[in-house]
């Protein structure tokens, strides 16, 4: 039997651009020049990513995926949760594993997605409601906002998996994570995917892959920006970087200006010069160690319960109690 899916609106198509415009005015006149990894994922973003995930390059899907397999049923098992919530759901290709486990031992009564893409969303929501057979509530928000409105029904297993926690930075991320322990109650649960520090070489070609879809996929930002903002970025002028921080232990990716230009951003008003070399941050992809997961965890007042990585320990799924 299909379940019922509902959907609620809290960032529509006016918040959105709004939300856009603030960034992009802020953004590219901070110094040094950044934007949120959040204006990535229109369709064709969207799409970018999902083949990275692929890429043989790219290990943190495939990594996430192998401990899912192995552990889902004995998460199932330890939160006995009748409504997996999970922010920034994307596909909920991986939730699958849990939802399967959920589903097998009973429990599972409802599935709550948080996304900010509209589409993906209710594509994932109908796709899940027809597979289990449960109610999908699928709200379209942003994590960093939205937390507050979010909650499944009976007891809880909230997931944040991808390492999507990672493009948080410091300060956000804690707050982040009080936030969630803040909308937990006793016997609930959180499931949050870390990548780990490992080898810079082999992370330069994580978000670097010699087929250059991570360069596609950073520079579509600009693609973004000059159709919905009439901007007139030249793409090609910008050269893909990522890099290996090691002080602040994230990947960067950047955007640098090949020579001096200046950009026009006309819907907001806006024009901007690069110098040769100067760059633009798009994104940070922190990686962590165990010991800091626990930390940042317990800091929030979450008390860590569980944790397992793949075998060759790139990965990390914790699962956490309020
Ligand atoms: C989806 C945010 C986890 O940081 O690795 C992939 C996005 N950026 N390649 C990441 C991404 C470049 C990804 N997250």
């Amino acid at each position: 039997m299909r379940g019922r899916v509902s959907l609620e609106v809290l960032v529509g198509p006016a918040d959105r651009r709004a939300a856009l415009c603030r960034d992009v005015t802020e953004g590219l006149q901070a110094r040094p020049k950044a934007l949120p990894p959040v204006w990535f994922y229109d369709e064709t973003g969207s799409r970018l990513f999902e083949a990275i995930t692929e890429l043989p390059e790219y290990h943190l899907t495939r990594a996430e995926r192998q401990i899912l397999d192995a552990e889902a049923r004995r998460i199932a098992a330890a939160s006995r949760a009748e409504s997996l919530v999970e922010l920034g759901s994307g596909t909920s290709e991986k939730t699958r594993l849990l939802l399967d486990a959920l589903a097998e031992q009973g429990s599972l009564r409802q599935v709550v997605l948080l996304d900010i893409s509209a589409e993906v969303l209710a594509e994932a929501a109908r796709a899940l409601a027809q597979r289990y057979g449960v109610a999908v509530h699928g709200v379209v928000g942003d994590f960093r906002q939205h937390l507050g409105k979010v909650r499944g029904e009976g007891r809880q297993l909230w997931c944040f998996l991808g390492s999507t926690i990672g493009n948080l930075l410091p300060d956000e991320r804690a707050r982040f994570l009080a936030t969630v322990a803040g909308q937990l109650a006793a016997g609930d649960h959180f499931l949050l995917g870390t990548d780990l520090c490992r080898d810079p070489e082999r992370l330069a070609l994580a978000y670097d892959d010699p087929k250059g879809l991570t360069a596609a996929f950073n520079r579509n930002l600009l693609h973004v920006l000059n159709r919905e903002l009439h901007a007139d970025f030249d793409p090609e002028a910008f050269a893909h970087e990522a890099r290996w921080r090691a002080a602040e232990g994230w990947v960067e990716m950047r955007l640098v200006a090949e020579e001096a230009q200046a950009v026009r951003v006309a819907d907001v008003g806006l024009e901007v010069t690069f110098e040769a070399g100067e760059a633009l941050r798009t994104e940070i992809s922190t990686k962590f160690r165990a010991a800091q997961v626990a930390a940042e965890l317990a800091a929030a007042g979450l008390v860590p319960c569980a944790a397992a990585t793949d075998p060759a320990g790139d990965f990390q799924l914790t699962l956490a109690q309020p």
